[in-house]
């Protein structure tokens, strides 16, 4: 064998944040970073010897570069064998899809999501354990801390793979298996949905878009949507992966995937509107003349869930990240089972997918799943909505008005403040958490204070604690208001406000929705001085 050990230099800065090591793409071209991260990874996992790890990616700008660097890492680390997606493509619930079907010891996932590709922007890498879900956080600080200090990496001489062609080579004492990204998956998606009638569903001319965005779900939405459901061709747009998306974000909301949206409520537009992001684990849908929020998706899904085949058994119970509406909650107490809030990023809702405790799980940031993989999955929900659509007969406006008479209609949106100067928006948190105490039977904006917290998680299966999740500020009536600072973003900190209001009159579901929020949001402006804190009149994004 031709293993090297290569001496290097500590990063300061590998810190991975919601969703694994996310940086610009400059920052990794430096000298021995990409490969200090990948080391530092494997150093802090212990008995993977002759063992395999996946390695795929979202296809954005260095992702090929990066998988050569993995693989011979992985080979001078002792790994028996790599599955690596054909052109170094996988989508990330395809990944994980994977690692648990391949009882694979791991993964990594090359991957900043929904954030711009290209030269100059974003590049991210993140690692998945042998459940197929992202790192917990006891993880994730080991890979921070051994980053800190490593000193070498071990590398084999593999020499550059052909990683776009199907078939299996060894090198080095590793084999190395190239793998189709989609067929795999596709099967998964097969056995979990009724896919006779979706068929039936687009024969009788039912039509939809999907806007893969030039992102890592362009190969899958053509193969599942239109090759193996046979919806016409054209269907999937936008669906060739590009490296850097077209100058696009490949983020699948109002504000990104504007064009989708406009199309789907166009008089005469198609009956249902589909995008999802950069990775392929976030999904927007929306039904013609209807937008759903992600929220009322979850909490639509889990009231439906038993029409599909995957989840015709019921539902253990429901997850839900705190920020995110408590539409599902609504279901969760009629349907009498478990209710779970965690703090925000996937890895939260591993130990209780794991436990079987939670079937479904959602954020409000266009991520909804189950325990069929263990990361969010876009075109799972798409297709998990097809098949909704296809049993009952009714439009997607018709399901969310029906389910907003059933339970009442949480009013919900998430207003983003981006790149901010990260001392300005330290100091709008600290200075919020300051005043915690104070708020309980205050009135903000004429409205009275119930309760006011700092958001922290005890994890119900390992007793672990996360703190800081997120400030809280909950209204008489059931409206709140939460705050947190993003941990995805590369350039200065993104302030998140998520507002939320519960109103149970039918005659009032159909307000638009910055109407019916407005006095909250005059009360977040009056709880944490935005404007001055930010310099900012307005949020950059509003979903
Ligand atoms: C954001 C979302 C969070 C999501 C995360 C990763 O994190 O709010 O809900 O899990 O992105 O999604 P943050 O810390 O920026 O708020 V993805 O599609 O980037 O893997
Ligand atoms: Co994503």
């Amino acid at each position: 064998m031709t293993t090297r050990t290569i001496p290097t230099k500590p990063y300061g800065d590998q810190k991975p944040g919601t969703s694994g090591l996310r940086k610009k793409v400059p920052v990794f071209q430096q000298e021995n970073y990409a490969e200090n991260f990948i080391q530092s990874v494997f150093d802090s996992l212990e008995g993977f010897e002759g063992k395999t790890l996946v390695i795929g990616g979202d296809g954005r700008y260095y992702n090929r570069e990066v998988i050569q660097k993995a693989i011979a890492i992985a080979a001078g680390n002792g790994f028996g064998g790599v599955i690596v997606g054909q052109g170094g493509i996988l989508s990330t619930p395809a990944a994980s899809n994977l690692i648990r079907k391949r009882q694979a010891f791991g993964g990594l996932i090359l991957s900043a999501s929904h954030n711009a590709g290209g030269p100059k922007e974003d590049f991210g890498i993140k690692y998945n354990a042998s459940n197929g879900g992202p790192a917990p956080e006891k993880m994730t600080d080991a890979i921070y801390a051994r980053s800190k200090v490593i000193d070498r990496y071990l590398v084999a001489d593999v020499g550059d793979i052909d990683i776009d062609t199907i078939g299996s080579v060894e090198k080095a004492g590793m084999t190395i298996e190239v793998v189709d990204p989609v067929a795999d998956y596709a099967e998964l998606m097969e056995s979990l949905f009724d896919f006779a009638a979706i068929r039936k569903l687009f024969a009788s001319g039912f039509r939809m878009s999907f806007d893969a965005m030039h992102a890592v779900t362009g190969p899958y939405g053509k193969d599942i949507l239109e090759k193996r459901l046979g919806a016409p061709d054209g269907t999937a747009r936008n669906f060739v992966p590009l490296e850097d998306f077209g100058g696009h974000h490949p983020d699948p909301n109002l504000v990104h995937a504007h064009e989708l949206y406009e199309d789907v409520m166009a008089e005469g537009g198609p009956d249902f509107g589909a995008a999802s992001d950069g990775d392929g684990d976030r999904n927007m849908i929306v039904g013609h003349g209807l937008f759903v929020t992600p929220s009322d998706s979850l909490a639509v899904l889990a009231a439906n869930a038993t029409l599909a085949p995957g989840y015709a058994g019921g539902l253990a119970g429901i997850a839900r990240s705190m920020p995110t509406s408590g539409a599902a909650d609504r279901v969760a107490e009629k349907l009498g089972i478990g209710m779970y809030e965690t703090p925000t990023g996937w890895k939260f809702f591993g130990n209780l997918l794991d436990a079987g405790m939670a079937t479904l799980c959602g954020e409000e940031s266009f991520g909804t799943g189950s325990n069929h993989v263990r990361e969010k999955d876009g075109l799972w929900a798409v297709l998990f909505w097809l098949n909704v659509i296809a049993a009952r007969g009714q439009s997607v406006k018709e399901i969310v008005t029906d389910h907003w008479a059933t339970y009442g209609r949480n009013y919900y949106s998430r207003h983003d403040y981006e790149e901010v100067e990260s001392e300005r928006a330290n100091a709008l948190m600290s200075e919020l958490r300051g005043k915690l105490a104070s708020l309980p039977g205050s009135s903000v904006n004429g409205m009275k204070v119930v309760s006011a917290d700092d958001f922290a998680y005890h994890d119900p299966v390992d007793g672990s604690v996360s703190e800081q999740q997120g400030v809280r500020v909950l209204f008489e009536g059931g409206s709140r208001v939460v705050f947190r600072l993003s941990g995805t973003g590369t350039s200065g900190a993104t302030l998140r406000v998520y507002i939320e209001r519960y109103e149970p009159d039918t005659s009032k579901h159909d307000i638009p929705t910055q109407a019916a929020l407005a006095e909250l949001i005059a009360a977040a402006e009056e709880l944490a001085g935005i404007r001055v804190h930010t310099g900012r009149e307005k949020p950059t994004v509003i979903t």
